[in-house]
């Protein structure tokens, strides 16, 4: 029999409540709470079903505006993440050597004791920028972590920021004052997807979801990418161009919209700085010169420039595979240009830059300003990658030369929430020495992962399920969601309540709460609401408005859209972009290529994984059981590949073994291979975190990543691949 006050409580529509009410009548639920997911990047309303204290089944949200109802793979195995027999549900230090998998219950207090004691130690011996905090990809943590790290006087927190989204924030802010989304909700007739696999990987704002739709209501679609997803197998145009090559077609393209005059002639002639200098630039980029690069027969570069230009309102839904490149900041700007020219910023159903909620927003949470000049000018890479300095991202590789090397100074401490590097960052070898040498390392993560091995004291944490949160409170879509806490699991605890205790441990209790609620209360209080009164609604959104630039100009040096950037300038970089060769590629290195024939490209997104995730859940292993490398067919019978075979996968830095998986969506000189593979039903303490893992191949090295953001080039490498000879037993 249904719970009818705590599913009312809960503020459920007619139509949820008479579907939930059944529901719960068939199958004996006693309750659902209504939330948002945070399996990926989150954002997906949920309704979590709840049956004798324990979460039974998660359903999607009809009403939520982000997903409309739909879930994918990952938000609906949640509950077999919540209740996994391997999670770890209480602080743990470790009793052995590194790696040997000896580990000891300890409580809370002792955790967080020994991680205090060890922070304020290496701050007096070596100045708190030997203290280093990390995350990976984006968890809705970072800016606790920032914050702690600022009062601290650490300027080091190790992000994926240098190769992932950190980019599109900066590159947008200093180009027109913020990252422009492709706005669904208004219906664009064009859209570009270019280095993204959106119904996949789900990025950040809006989902697959919303451009599903709008390709349904017949917007046009051009598709940018080397292999054939299912965005481009529904493409009107779709540009298989050789990995790297992003800014030479890019370039290529407003070149033809600049000769054919099909740019916007108000915008440009009101709304722009650099107009001139970036017409020369593009000319450097006729066809000829950009099919020679990119691979891609000009008629089809000009077809695309044609329509993206002249089928309004457009937009272009740009990934992450264009940041992980040496061209990482061009390639951004690059698509920037094309939706200034063609008059696509800031318009209905184009590119818009909406406005957060009423919020303390996470550069303020962050306390940024809390951090001194002198600690700032201390960061790690800052003079070497300017741009991602700026913008408080580091360099990877200058962490781990810090700990090996003690360059330029020592990095004694790591402590990383949500991160997995050893196997998510470029060059898995390096790192995994660095973890091996540093002199304490923390970590907190559901799971002892590859990395958690060889921390000192894991702390266990919780799930989305397991926490109140604001969500979303970053994103650019405006919307701030609710996120309810269903259930306690273990002593597990949620990430920004463990940094809040930690913090009044190391001295700096005044910045934090006695519970987090204080710190949401503190988000929310511009608002005018606290987080017990926001709590009773599912989500708010900041203001929808448009062309805001008409009135204020944009928020960049000079109030204008910066095709000509005066700060890269200022910073001494190129200020327009420019294509660059990859490092390792076959014109740049001709002599290599002929040992490697072979284009290498890492990372393509799993439905079912979250880079290195929930490879223990048995609904979404069982989506990608093994390691999978696409290969053209020709390639597989030039190599004596069949189907399904595992093969050895070999750059100038390594091997690894994958499963070959023959597809003709692949052009035959290139290879597609999955990243972060480990097994964690592989119970020694590595968890075969090097056979499998394609960041063994990929280069971290200073000279190939990008110039300005230090983006490391793990789209376009070069590798062999054959026949593993003698087959192992898995
Ligand atoms: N070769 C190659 N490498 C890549 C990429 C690629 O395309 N190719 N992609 C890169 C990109 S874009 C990114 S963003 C990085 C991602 O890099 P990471 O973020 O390091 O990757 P994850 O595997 O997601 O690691 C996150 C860990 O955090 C844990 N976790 C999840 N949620 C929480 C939480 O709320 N709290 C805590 N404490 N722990 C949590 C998970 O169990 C997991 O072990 O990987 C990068 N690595
Ligand atoms: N299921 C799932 N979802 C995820 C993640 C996950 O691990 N799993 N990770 C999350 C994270 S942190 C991120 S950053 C996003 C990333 O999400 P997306 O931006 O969608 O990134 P990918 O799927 O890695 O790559 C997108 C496409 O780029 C293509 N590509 C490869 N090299 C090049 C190139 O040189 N040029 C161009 N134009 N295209 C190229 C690939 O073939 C691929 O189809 O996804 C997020 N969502
Ligand atoms: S796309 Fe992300 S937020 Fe939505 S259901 Fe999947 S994991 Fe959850
Ligand atoms: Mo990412």
């Amino acid at each position: 029999r249904p719970d009818t006050r705590a599913t009312r409580e809960n503020r459920m529509s007619e139509f949820q409540y008479s579907n939930a009410a059944r529901e719960m009548e068939v199958y004996g639920y006693d309750s659902v709470v209504k939330s948002h997911c945070r399996m990926c990047h989150g954002g997906c309303g949920v309704l979590v079903y709840v049956k004798e204290g324990r979460v039974a089944k998660i359903a999607g949200d009809p009403d939520c505006p982000i997903n409309h109802g739909t879930l994918c793979s990952k938000g609906l195995a949640s509950t077999q993440l919540v209740y996994h027999p391997d999670r770890l549900t209480h602080p743990v230090k470790r009793i052995g050597p590194k790696g040997s998998g000896q580990w000891e219950r300890i409580s809370w207090d002792e955790a967080l004791d020994t991680i205090a004691e060890r922070m304020l130690r290496y701050k007096a011996e070596f100045g708190a920028e030997s203290v280093v905090l990390g995350y990976g990809t984006g968890r809705e943590n970072e800016a606790a972590i920032y914050r702690i790290s600022n009062y601290f006087g650490s300027p080091n927190v190790l992000t994926a920021g240098h190769f992932c989204y950190g980019p599109r924030i900066s590159t947008s802010i200093i180009t027109c004052g913020s990252n422009p989304i492709a706005d669904y909700e208004n219906n664009p007739k064009c859209i570009v997807v270019w280095g993204n696999n959106v119904v996949i990987s789900n990025p950040d704002c809006y989902k697959g979801e919303p451009f599903s739709q709008a390709l349904n209501a017949g917007a046009k679609l051009i598709v940018v990418d080397p292999r054939l997803t299912r965005a481009a197998a529904r493409a009107d145009v779709w540009l298989q161009l050789r990995p790297g090559t992003d800014t030479a077609l890019a370039l290529g393209m407003a070149n033809v919209i600049i000769q054919e005059k099909l740019y916007d002639k108000e915008f440009v002639d009101h709304y722009v700085h650099g107009w001139a200098p970036f017409v020369e630039r593009a000319a450097e980029y006729p066809l000829e010169r950009v099919e020679a690069i990119t691979g891609v027969p000009r008629e089809k570069i000009a077809e695309a420039a044609r329509l993206y230009a002249t089928v309004k309102p457009g937009v272009i839904q740009w990934g992450v595979a264009i940041e992980q490149q040496v061209t990482c900041a061009d390639n951004n700007r690059a698509l920037m240009a094309l939706m200034g020219i063609t008059g696509n910023l800031d318009v209905p159903g184009g590119q818009v830059l909406f406005k957060t909620a009423k919020i303390r927003n996470a550069a303020e949470f962050g306390a940024h300003k809390a951090l001194s000049k002198e600690q700032e000018a201390k960061r790690l890479g800052g003079e070497r990658f300017r741009l991602a300095g700026h913008f408080a991202i580091i360099n990877p590789k200058c962490v781990w030369d810090a700990i090996l090397e003690e360059k330029p100074y020592p990095v004694k401490m790591l402590f990383f929430i949500s991160s997995n590097p050893v196997m998510t960052r470029a060059n898995a070898g390096e790192v995994y020495r660095a973890l091996e040498k540093v002199e304490f390392m923390a970590v907190a993560d559901f799971f002892l992962t590859p990395t958690a091995e060889l921390a000192d004291i894991v702390l266990p944490a919780a799930t989305w399920l397991e926490m109140d949160y604001l969500g979303d409170f970053w994103k650019r879509h405006g919307w701030l969601l609710t996120r309810r806490k269903v259930v306690q699991i273990g002593e597990c605890r949620s990430d920004h309540e463990m940094l809040n205790d930690l913090a009044h441990r190391i001295g700096q209790g005044e910045h934090w709460w006695d519970t987090f609620e204080g710190g949401l209360d503190y988000i929310l209080e511009p608002m005018g609401v606290t987080w017990q009164e926001f709590k009773k609604q599912d989500r708010v959104r900041g203001p929808v408005t448009y062309y805001k630039y008409k009135e204020k100009g944009f928020s960049t040096p000079t109030r204008k859209m910066e095709l000509y950037s005066t700060l890269l300038e200022k910073w001494g970089y190129d200020p327009l972009p420019q294509y660059r060769e990859p490092p390792e590629s076959p014109v740049s290195q001709p002599a290599l290529h002929e040992k490697f024939p072979y284009i290498l490209i890492t990372g393509a997104r799993q439905p079912g994984f979250f880079h290195a995730e929930n490879r223990q859940l048995p609904w979404t292993r069982e989506l990608h059981r093994d390691p999978v490398v696409e290969i053209h067919p020709d390639t597989a019978a030039a190599e004596g590949i069949k189907d399904g075979e595992w093969v050895v996968l070999e750059s100038p830095r390594g091997k690894i073994r994958q499963r070959a998986k023959l597809t003709a969506g692949i052009d035959p000189r290139v290879v597609s291979a999955q990243h972060a593979w480990w097994f964690p039903e592989k119970r020694d303490s590595g968890h075969g975190w090097a056979e499998s893992n394609v960041n063994i191949l990929t280069d971290n090295s200073y000279e190939n990543c990008d110039p300005a953001m230090g983006a490391t080039h793990i789209r376009s490498l070069l590798c062999k691949i054959y026949p593993e000879e003698t087959r192992r037993p898995r």
